[in-house]
């Protein structure tokens, strides 16, 4: 493994060209200049909620009202926050790279979307979608918010049952979606025969399997860069750590490869 090269000042430039292809998974750090609360930060969302109780399916068990009121809460914030530079430079060279670009987000706040990204897989889930825990229709769009206690699905209640609505989130103990994790790996199949860079940003790489990612990248020969306010717990695994803020750093480490596209 070489060593990791840390910039904390100028940003240095990411080299795109014609034959580059590039992998992005985002985290919540990418959203912080939103208005939007990480997890594992000082003022983090796990300071004022057990992980436990809220992002388990167990927790969701035990006090599915509790879950919603979590959920209900980040809805309501989620909805009046807009995307930051650090999203726009991402759909910038989006726009410029098509379908050589795919960002993975393990964010459910819905802001690369806002952002114009398109090639977008939400691996955990989105805040903006709802699905029942008792049966298999599919999720479905659902900005309501619940603050006086966890809906009942209606199409169970049609078959005379009674099971509870659920947030369309990956909760801890849970499988990501196989075919959002096929699309990554199908990305890096093809890419590994090109230029791959592989680039997290404003993730405390703990968390798994996304924290793995930058490995799978790796090992179908990418470059691979961090940008994220402090080192993460996989920064090791990184040839370049930037630390900064995404909103400053991106679209400075973008340069010259966003200047055919202004936003
Ligand atoms: C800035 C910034 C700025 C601030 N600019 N940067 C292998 C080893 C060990 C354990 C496991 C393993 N494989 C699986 C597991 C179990 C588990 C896991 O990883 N546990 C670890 C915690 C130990 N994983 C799972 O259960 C996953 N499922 C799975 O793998 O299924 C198979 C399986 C199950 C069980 C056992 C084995 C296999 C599912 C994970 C689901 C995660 N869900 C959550 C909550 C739901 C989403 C929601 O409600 O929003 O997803 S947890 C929470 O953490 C959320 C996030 O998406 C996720 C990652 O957090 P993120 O984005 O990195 O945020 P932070 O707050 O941690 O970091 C922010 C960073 O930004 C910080 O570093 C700041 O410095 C930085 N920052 N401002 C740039 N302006």
């Amino acid at each position: 493994m070489t060593e990791t090269m840390t910039t904390q000042g100028e940003t240095p430039r990411l080299r795109i060209d014609d034959d580059t292809w590039v992998l992005v998974l985002t985290g919540a750090g990418v959203s912080a200049e939103s208005g939007i609360r990480t997890f594992r930060d000082a003022g983090g969302l796990w300071e004022d909620y057990p992980v436990e109780q809220v992002a388990s399916p167990g927790g969701f068990a035990a006090d599915p009202a509790l879950v919603w009121r979590f959920y209900s809460a980040r809805r309501a914030k989620a909805k009046t926050c807009a995307p930051n530079p650090g999203h726009r430079a991402l759909a910038a060279i989006e726009d410029r790279l098509g379908d050589r670009f795919l960002l993975a987000t393990q964010n459910v706040d819905g802001l690369h979307g806002q952002a114009g990204n398109r090639r977008v897989v939400e691996i955990h889930g989105s805040l903006f979608l709802t699905r029942c825990s008792g049966c298999t229709r599919p999720p479905f769009p659902d900005d309501r918010e619940y603050p006086d206690g966890p809906p009942k699905c209606d199409e169970c209640a049609a078959r005379g049952r009674t099971s509870l609505l659920r947030p369309h989130i990956v909760w801890f103990g849970e499988m990501l979606d196989p075919e959002d994790l096929l699309r990554i790996g199908s990305f890096l199949d093809q890419a590994r025969r090109h230029r791959l860079v592989f680039l997290a940003v404003g993730t405390s790489g703990v968390v798994y399997p996304a924290a793995g990612m930058v490995l799978e990248a790796r090992a179908a020969g990418a470059e691979t860069w961090l940008v994220n306010a402090e080192p993460a717990d996989n920064a090791r695994h990184f040839h370049h750590f930037v630390e900064g803020p995404s909103g400053r750093v991106l679209p400075a480490l973008f340069g010259e490869a966003l200047g055919a596209v202004t936003r």
